[in-house]
């Protein structure tokens, strides 16, 4: 049985600058070809959920500026006016489900956003006060596609976002680590649920999830290869700064998470690049040889 390996387009398109956010995307293709799964990179094109781009196509999503980046939300308007735009973790998912892909690999997800109590960077419903939270949390809740990711970046409320995954039933697993990873670092000092060190146990959790009925995915979490881990104060840094920039600007909604990845690249230079690089290459080959596992343990 083929080994299918989702991979998302929002990174290419709004998390890495170009050019080399097209020799990635095509780089992480590669990848998983050679590690065994056949890969899917997910996008809307002309109003269409696709899992699998043509060359062309991609290089129009690397190299276009101002690209849609589509979440749940915006699917139905993109099917019903015909958009093309780029997936995120949540869409990603979803139309990797519809095509029976069970295994999606990405960099970070998103997740509870930190509350900037001085500014306001608040939504304020009903009169209660709710964080942003990214829709890709509550399609982990719901949708059955295991992600690997290096964590989540300390853009996010690290501690509130591993809350939500618990509340919703969303095993984190640690792929040959004990921590939460923080994305350019290894470690946040958080716990995951369990430590796995093979794919074949990561599989053994995805499968045992599906056949007891439980909805929702699995997070399985690889920490950055350890060379090109940026030191804690420094990533911390230029996360404090892009975060008050954002909030000086107003910046908010879907905006945010572009802003701030853009930022810290430009604050901290090649060195995030290339961690973020690293981490993605790194999580694609451990994807492709869970997929793989996968496949062996259901066909
Ligand atoms: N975190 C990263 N890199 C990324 C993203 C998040 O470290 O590229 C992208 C992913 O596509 C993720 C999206 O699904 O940002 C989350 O955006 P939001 O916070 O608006 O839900
Ligand atoms: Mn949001």
């Amino acid at each position: 049985m083929t080994a299918y390996l989702a991979l998302e387009s929002t990174l290419i398109s709004h998390g890495l600058p170009y050019p080399q956010n097209l020799e990635t995307a095509r780089r992480l293709e590669a990848i998983a070809r050679e590690s065994g799964a056949e890969p899917r990179t997910v996008a809307v094109i002309n109003g269409q959920l696709r899992a699998g781009l043509t060359g062309e196509e991609l290089e129009c999503l690397a190299s276009t500026a101002g690209v849609r980046k589509l979440s749940r939300r915006d699917l139905p308007i993109a099917v019903a006016r015909g958009w093309t735009g780029a997936t995120t973790v949540a869409t990603t998912m979803w139309i990797a489900a519809q095509h029976g892909i069970r295994v999606f690999s990405t960099g970070g997800i998103g997740g509870v956003h930190r509350l900037q109590v001085a500014s306001g960077r608040w939504q304020v419903a009903g009169g209660a006060i709710a964080a942003d939270v990214s829709a890709d949390l509550p399609e982990l809740a719901q949708t059955p596609v295991a992600v690997i990711c290096a964590g989540a970046k300390a853009i996010l409320d690290l501690p509130a976002t591993l809350e939500y995954l618990e509340t919703w039933g969303v095993p984190v697993v640690g792929y040959g680590t004990d921590e939460f990873p923080a994305f350019y670092t290894r470690c946040s000092g958080l716990p995951v649920d369990v430590r796995v060190d093979t794919p074949e146990e990561a599989a053994a959790i995805i499968e045992a999830k599906r056949k007891l009925g439980l909805p929702g995915g699995v997070l399985i979490c690889a920490p950055v290869p350890a060379e090109f881990e940026l030191p804690a104060d420094e990533a911390n840094a230029a996360i404090e700064q892009a975060l008050a920039e954002a909030d000086e600007q107003g910046v908010r909604g879907k905006e945010i998470t572009p802003f701030l990845l853009a930022r810290i690249v430009q604050l901290t230079g090649e060195r995030s690049l290339r961690a973020n690089l690293a981490l993605l290459e790194n999580n694609v080959r451990v994807g492709a040889q869970i997929a793989k596992a996968l496949a062996a343990i259901t066909s």
